[in-house]
């Protein structure tokens, strides 16, 4: 083969080697050895190159050059290419920002009933947990109410067979754990309620409640007052003033209602509190002599208070929401919000 068909064969060579180089420090080094190594084809044309006559060295001495700058420099700039991507590995830049992307959260309705439960249990409730399928019993019969109550009405409770029913509140739990544990007993009952009530803004069938409940020996109201009033501080703010207004629930006696200062005028008079000042947050009293009796609580040894909310409720007051259907309709432009 003739030199300038050397010369030809190498540069095509060298071309095709390039657009196959997958660029790492070794490739470009191999590449380099190949070329212009000691040993290279390149270095081989120049010990070659001496033996050619004057004429001929003039002729191809200038292509031989060229071809020798082309390589050098090719792997010259191949090398600060290779420099470079090191800073940003792999060509890759980590210092442009991320790619964010949504994340999911908790329903509101439960970011409520956690932080309930979080405030009771550093007062040292725990928590209990129950069935939603309910006996006559643990429903209503445990908790005093006489046989012809409306709640217990087709009208009121969606009933599964004659003793059977869905619960429409989380007091079974209470009922259950008074019959298989002795006092003290302190405890929550957070879960979810039915009701068969038409739908509407402020009531849907299925709901939430919570409930507490606090048995042993010398249980008084004064620190049923005070247990929910540091609740009411922590949950809506240390501001808020409290109000005990005497009511009526079958499984408690006396009973009261609990209203707080409005959280949205202070006390003024505004939409959120029709123009009351107050707003109600939960019903609560001492439990009925009746209800340890029918769970095996001797009544003359143990007193203990109760009380019971709507988490539902408590996160509209919180947040403004005026029609309960926005919690469970699962509209994520609602639901993001929280
Ligand atoms: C309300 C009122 C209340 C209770 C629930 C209770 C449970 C047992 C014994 C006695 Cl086992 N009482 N629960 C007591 C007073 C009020 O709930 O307005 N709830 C949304």
């Amino acid at each position: 083969m003739s030199l300038p068909e050397r010369i030809e064969k190498i540069r095509t060579q060298f071309d095709s080697d390039l657009s196959k180089l997958r660029l790492t420090a070794d490739s470009l080094e191999e590449l380099r050895l190949k070329y212009i190594g000691k040993k290279g084809g390149i270095s081989r044309l120049f010990r070659d190159f001496a033996a050619l006559s004057p004429d001929d060295k003039r002729t191809f001495g200038k292509d031989l050059n060229l071809l020798k700058k082309f390589v050098e420099d090719s792997i010259r700039q191949l090398k600060e290419k290779l420099a470079e991507n090191r800073q940003t590995d792999s060509g890759f830049d980590y210092t442009l920002p991320g790619f964010s992307f949504k994340e999911g959260h908790l329903h509101p309705v439960t970011q409520t009933m956690n932080r309930i439960c979080d405030i009771f249990r550093e007062m040292g409730f725990g928590t209990e947990f129950g069935p939603e399928v309910e006996t006559d019993f643990h429903n209503f019969q445990a908790l005093n109410f006489p046989p012809d109550h409306p709640a217990r009405d087709m009208q009121d409770t969606f009933f599964i067979e004659d003793d059977i029913l869905l619960r429409t509140h989380t007091s079974p739990i209470q009922i259950r754990t008074m019959l298989k544990q002795k006092p003290p007993i302190r405890i929550l009952a957070p879960g979810r309620v039915y009701r068969n009530e038409a739908i509407n803004p402020r009531s849907y069938c299925v709901f939430h409640q919570i409930e507490g409940l606090y048995v042993d020996e010398h249980v008084t109201f004064a620190e049923l007052k005070v247990t929910i009033e540091v609740f009411a501080k922590k949950f809506f703010g240390q501001d808020v003033k409290l109000r005990f207004r005497p009511s009526y629930f079958p499984f408690t006696e006396p009973s009261a209602e609990v209203d707080i200062s409005c959280i949205i005028c202070g006390g003024s008079g505004c939409r959120l509190c029709k123009n009351t000042g107050w707003l109600e947050i939960m019903g609560c009293g001492m439990v009925d002599p009746n209800v340890f009796e029918a769970c095996g609580i001797d009544p003359e040894k143990y007193t203990g208070y109760a009380f019971g909310m709507g988490p539902e409720r408590i996160t509209m007051l919180k947040y403004g929401i005026d029609d309960i259907r926005l919690l469970y309709e699962g509209d994520v432009r609602f639901l993001e919000q929280f």
